[in-house]
């Protein structure tokens, strides 16, 4: 298998990404399951400051195994700091996760449970390092923040991102995306838990600091298949859907999940 050819099905999926990867067996992997009752309290966890501003999303992509929705990220136009970091970071994008039936999809897993769906946007630390690339070379480099989709109602703010799915059917397909503003994806909650961990695909960089919001936000199930309609192929090929891209909790390893709540 080549370096390019990893993916989410039997003969390219998790489980054999570390023979092209093999920090895929390493100390600090995502996702993990949250064992709730193991979270410690950390009262010196400030609040988080999420400051978006719409005007930082430019467009939406299809990368093949999922679609990302890019922030301009030359200058701190749309940041997060507090909670655990140290230093500001700034918004590269935000994409999804989701897998073939509605119980399944979630990286990330609570308590063993899994959600239908796990929204990640994608941060860097812009005080220390100069770019995503730099930054994701470094244990402080990169910050996720994390909202769980759990099926039900469809979701205002989610809807105008699926509108714009049936733009960019195919994989390197690309559409203009504007004037969004991604907190209109956070739950009302600011409860979160924390931990150290990777990338969860290749290149599976051990270079984030996880914050998992506790409080899920809905999704329907219309939704979750337009997500499911987008194609891995490029025009022109056999239509392939990207029915599913999540990866399964991988060992804690010792690491400490930190709560920002009691
Ligand atoms: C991510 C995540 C990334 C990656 C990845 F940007 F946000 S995730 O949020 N699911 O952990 C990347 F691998 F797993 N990268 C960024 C992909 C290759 C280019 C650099
Ligand atoms: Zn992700």
């Amino acid at each position: 298998m080549s370096l390019s050819d990893w993916g989410y099905e039997a003969h390219n999926g998790p489980n054999h990404w570390h023979k092209s990867y093999p920090i895929a067996q390493g100390n600090f992997q995502s996702p993990i399951d949250i064992i709730t009752k193991e979270a410690k309290f950390d009262a010196s966890l400030k609040s988080l400051s999420i400051n978006y501003n719409p005007a930082s999303i430019k467009s939406i992509i299809n990368i093949g195994h999922s679609f990302h929705v890019i922030s301009e990220d030359t200058a701190d136009i749309s940041v997060v700091k507090g909670g655990p970091l140290k230093g500001s970071y700034r918004l590269n994008q935000f994409h999804f996760h989701w897998g073939p039936s509605n119980d399944s999809g979630s990286e990330h897993t609570v308590d063993g449970k899994a959600y239908s769906s796990e929204l990640h946007l994608v941060h860097w630390n812009s005080e220390k390092y100069s770019s995503f690339a730099e930054a994701s070379k470094n244990l402080d480099g990169c910050a996720v923040l994390t909202v769980f989709l759990q099926v039900g109602s469809a979701h205002t703010g989610l809807q105008k991102v699926v509108d714009a799915l049936s733009q960019i059917k195919t994989k390197g397909k690309q559409a203009a995306f504007t004037n969004f503003d991604p907190s209109v994806l956070l739950p009302t909650s600011k409860d979160y838990w924390s931990y150290i961990g990777s990338l969860t695909h290749p290149p599976l960089n051990e270079c984030v600091t996880w914050i998992i919001f506790k409080e899920p936000i809905s999704i329907s199930p219309d939704q979750l298949n337009q997500f499911r309609g987008l194609l891995s192929s490029a025009e022109g090929e056999k239509a392939s859907p990207i029915v599913d891209n999540h990866r399964p909790p991988q060992p804690l390893k010792g690491r400490e999940v930190t709560a920002s709540f009691s």
